[in-house]
């Protein structure tokens, strides 16, 4: 039996659903040659959604700083990022307002929500995060930084910076740090990497708040992330949180991009308490699937028309205002 009320667990249904749909649409175009590399989030919705609905959106630190690895679309969709926007990226379209049609898809940036560019070297997002974690501690309020990477990535000298700069005394961050453990790094599996039992459990020794949980599943991460949430905008210290989640399609497109049908599948395993406690029905899940399909299909076609980028602007922006070539 759900704890959560019908309404939040509804609408977190329909944005899991609508970001799964869009990461597959972003499979297909690469598939069909719309685009060169698909990296993306199926498998971390459970997780992602749910902490996306709990984000204090907004501009400057009396709001929340997102520092995001490239499975964050369950994060910044239902934020209001448009899928559109992630067809034109991908499709590297003049009109991806992220990179000008110039980064790998969901490599987004939003400077009006805090969201700080995504970058593709792992866990730098780590170390740039303590900037704005001291700038949040400075400004107090209830703003947040919140960092996310995977496990693999906490083997990088940027994870323990982040959990040193994070924990002085007196001096400890506003920062949320979140391990998405989908137990690999493309091929090499987190269980003959760490001796540690959890990830998580790095953080004791740091006296950081910490806790593993299951984040295949909506009611516990939501649980977690208010939990954590919570302490982190009031106490003004780090709480490291390790989510278990699938990584339902492989790595990337370099793996393949092929549905793991071994792995957990969070939507499918939410749809069936849903059904259990009749708070939706299969005509109507069929219904929202039939829709975002169709919906999504349509914005792609828009996609294909749309212009591409002039390939003298190929050295624009390499460094912040650059026009031209820089050498
Ligand atoms: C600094 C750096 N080293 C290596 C890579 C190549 N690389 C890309 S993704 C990846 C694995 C990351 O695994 P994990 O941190 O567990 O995140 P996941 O992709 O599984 O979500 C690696 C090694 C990289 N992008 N950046």
């Amino acid at each position: 039996m759900l704890k959560l009320t019908p309404e939040y667990l509804l609408k977190t249904y329909d944005l899991m659903l609508k970001s799964r749909f869009v990461e597959e649409r972003l499979i297909k175009m690469y598939k069909q040659s719309d685009g060169y590399f698909w990296i993306g989030g199926p498998g971390e919705e459970a997780f992602n959604v749910p902490l996306g609905l709990h984000i204090k959106k907004g501009h400057g630190l009396d709001y929340d700083f997102l520092h995001l690895h490239y499975r964050s679309s369950a994060i910044y969709l239902p934020m209001g990022i448009e899928p559109i926007d992630l067809f034109r990226q991908m499709k590297n379209t003049l009109t991806d307002p992220f990179s000008g049609g110039r980064n790998f898809v969901n490599h987004i940036s939003k400077r009006e929500w805090n969201i700080v560019p995504i970058t593709s070297p792992i866990e730098t997002q780590l170390a740039t995060c303590i900037g704005t974690g001291i700038a949040h501690k400075r400004h107090g309020g209830t703003g947040i930084t919140i960092v996310n990477g995977g496990d693999a990535g906490t083997a990088e000298g940027e994870f323990a910076s982040c959990l040193i700069w994070a924990s002085r005394p007196k001096e400890e961050l506003p920062i949320l740090i979140i391990v998405m453990n989908n137990s690999w790094g493309i091929s090499t599996s987190c269980a003959s990497q760490h001796s540690e039992t959890n990830i998580s459990d790095r953080a004791k020794a740091f006296g950081i708040k910490s806790l593993t949980m299951n984040g295949n599943d909506v009611e516990a991460s939501t649980f977690a992330i208010r939990e954590a949430m919570m302490y982190v905008r009031t106490e003004r210290k780090p709480w490291l949180l390790e989510a278990r989640v699938s990584r339902l399609y492989g790595h990337s497109s370099a793996t393949g991009a092929n549905y793991i049908s071994t792995e957990v599948d969070c939507l499918t395993e939410f749809e069936k308490k849903l059904l259990d406690d009749n708070l939706i029905t299969q005509t109507e899940i069929n219904g929202m699937r039939e829709k975002y399909n169709t919906e999504f299909i349509e914005l792609v076609k828009k996609v294909k028309q749309e212009p591409m980028p002039d390939p003298k602007s190929i050295y624009d922006y390499t460094y912040s205002e650059q026009k031209g070539r820089y050498w």
